[in-house]
């Protein structure tokens, strides 16, 4: 098992951050492929709980090496914080590598990133206002700032000067903004700099070496298939790859060299932002479902969006991933509802379809189509063994399971790094 990919089967949020965790203990080096400081993963380690958002969650297991790859989008002063943050708290951040080729986020990345949801106004997407569509947009017009550029003054001097161009008579014109002075940003970003050094690396070369020195490497997904810009339910969409694909070129490792890909997948579903959700509840089971998962963004705080478990979202995701596996989490927030509602394909204009469609009108129409599962009352926190779990909770995965296409080789039945039952 040289290289394995962990990412989000739905719209984020699936409990990755954990599953992370709990495989860190074996694994050589934990490597974040896309997204930035967007992600909210929750680790809970005994009677402590970390909240990370840049940083990928193996710098919680001490024999692990964390790595931030090219694909992901850095915001520096996030970063020193979030890293000073977990040295206050003991854990030891000395190990961390970041590739030169990853792109900065700037502070203009996040000016235009709050002011083109605020004049979007109730088309928004519902971002977490972060900078991480700007940035990535820079990267794609080949006018962002690399990691790299840091060490040659002159270099980022006409980077960001290129980069404020268009960009001030764009707040100057539309957005009505005064304009941004590239002198400053140059100046703040020199002074990430020299404290950023110790980490900067040539991270392609070093995990192609370690993969084939036959060392464990985890690519770790930030959101969610569905929040894939490809393959997601675009516009509503961050701005990176996710996906499976995302790993190879967030981290310049071929696929062949990726054997395991496993989908983080919840007893039920969630999204935060704005967009389609067929399943949604907007009625006291909703509430509940919140309530008693916790369902609040790790990033904004922002409520998430709760709704039944859809299964052709769990195919979809089994498709555009090649997943091996899945890891099924919070199943014990499900306890106590008498019967389980489960999306098992939608309703279209009328006609009956099994798969995820293509088309964003079709899935802005969707209406599910449910079947009802026997629910339990039992508590699940303490199950070690699926056996342990109550008939009607082993009726459920078992369903879920025929219903996504690929095996479930883990239940999460808790938040804690213990609760967890593993299938052989
Ligand atoms: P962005 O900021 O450009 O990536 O936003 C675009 C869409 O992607 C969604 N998105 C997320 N959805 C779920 N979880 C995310 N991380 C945080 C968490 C979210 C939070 O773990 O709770 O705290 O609000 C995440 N990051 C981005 C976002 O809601 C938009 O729909
Ligand atoms: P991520 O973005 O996919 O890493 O997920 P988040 O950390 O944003 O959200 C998942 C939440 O569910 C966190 O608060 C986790 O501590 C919690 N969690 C993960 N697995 C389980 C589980 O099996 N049961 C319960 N009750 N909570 C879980
Ligand atoms: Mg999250």
């Amino acid at each position: 098992m040289p290289a394995l990919v962990l990412l989000g089967a739905q719209w984020g949020d699936e409990g990755k951050g954990k599953a992370t965790d709990l495989l860190g203990g074996s694994v050589d080096y934990v490597v974040r492929y896309q997204g930035g400081n967007n992600a909210g993963h929750t680790v809970v380690v005994g009677d402590q709980k970390y909240a990370l958002h840049l940083l990928p969650s193996g710098i919680l297991s001490p024999g692990c090496t964390p790595v931030i790859g090219n694909g992901v989008v850095v915001d520096p002063a996030v970063l020193l914080s979030e890293l000073s943050g977990l040295n206050d708290r003991g854990v030891d951040t000395s190990k961390l590598l970041i590739s030169g080729n990853a792109h900065l986020i700037t502070p203009y990345n996040v000016t235009v990133d709050k002011v083109t949801e605020r004049f979007l106004g109730k088309r928004k997407i519902g971002t977490t206002g972060r900078g991480i569509g700007p940035t990535y947009a820079d990267k794609i017009n080949r006018v962002g700032i690399r990691v790299q550029d840091l060490y040659d003054e002159s270099i980022l001097t006409q980077k960001v000067e290129a980069a404020l161009e268009q960009k001030n008579q764009l707040l100057a014109k539309v957005f009505n903004r005064r304009a941004i002075d590239a002198e400053k940003i140059v100046e703040e970003m020199l002074q990430y700099a020299e404290q950023l050094k110790p980490y900067v690396a040539d991270t392609t070369l070093i995990l192609n070496n370690a993969i084939d020195d036959g060392k464990v490497v985890l690519f770790e997904g930030g959101q969610g298939t569905l929040l894939d810009v490809d393959h997601g339910t675009y516009p509503f969409v961050t701005s990176s790859n996710p996906t499976a694909g995302g790993a190879c070129t967030g981290a310049g490792v071929g696929p062949t060299k990726i054997s395991r890909v496993i989908g983080i997948l919840k007893a039920y579903t969630t999204r935060v932002g704005a967009g389609p959700f067929p399943t949604e509840l907007l009625d006291e089971d909703g509430e509940a479902l919140r309530r008693i998962g916790g369902e609040r963004g790790v990033t904004t705080g922002r409520d998430r969006r709760c709704g039944w478990f859809d299964a052709p979202i769990a195919r979809y995701a089994t498709r555009v991933n090649g997943l091996t596996d899945f890891f099924l989490t919070k199943l014990d927030v499900l306890t106590g509802w008498e019967r389980i509602p489960v999306c098992v394909a939608y309703e279209i204009d009328g006609k009956r379809v099994e798969e995820l469609p293509y088309n964003q009108t079709d899935f802005h129409h969707a209406k599910p189509i449910y079947e009802m599962l026997p629910g339990w009352s039992e508590d699940i926190t303490k199950a070690k063994t699926f056996a342990d779990l109550p008939k009607n909770a082993q009726g459920y995965v078992k369903a879920l399971e025929e219903m996504s296409g690929a095996p479930i080789s883990a239940i999460g039945v808790g938040p804690g790094r213990t609760e967890t039952i593993e299938i052989n």
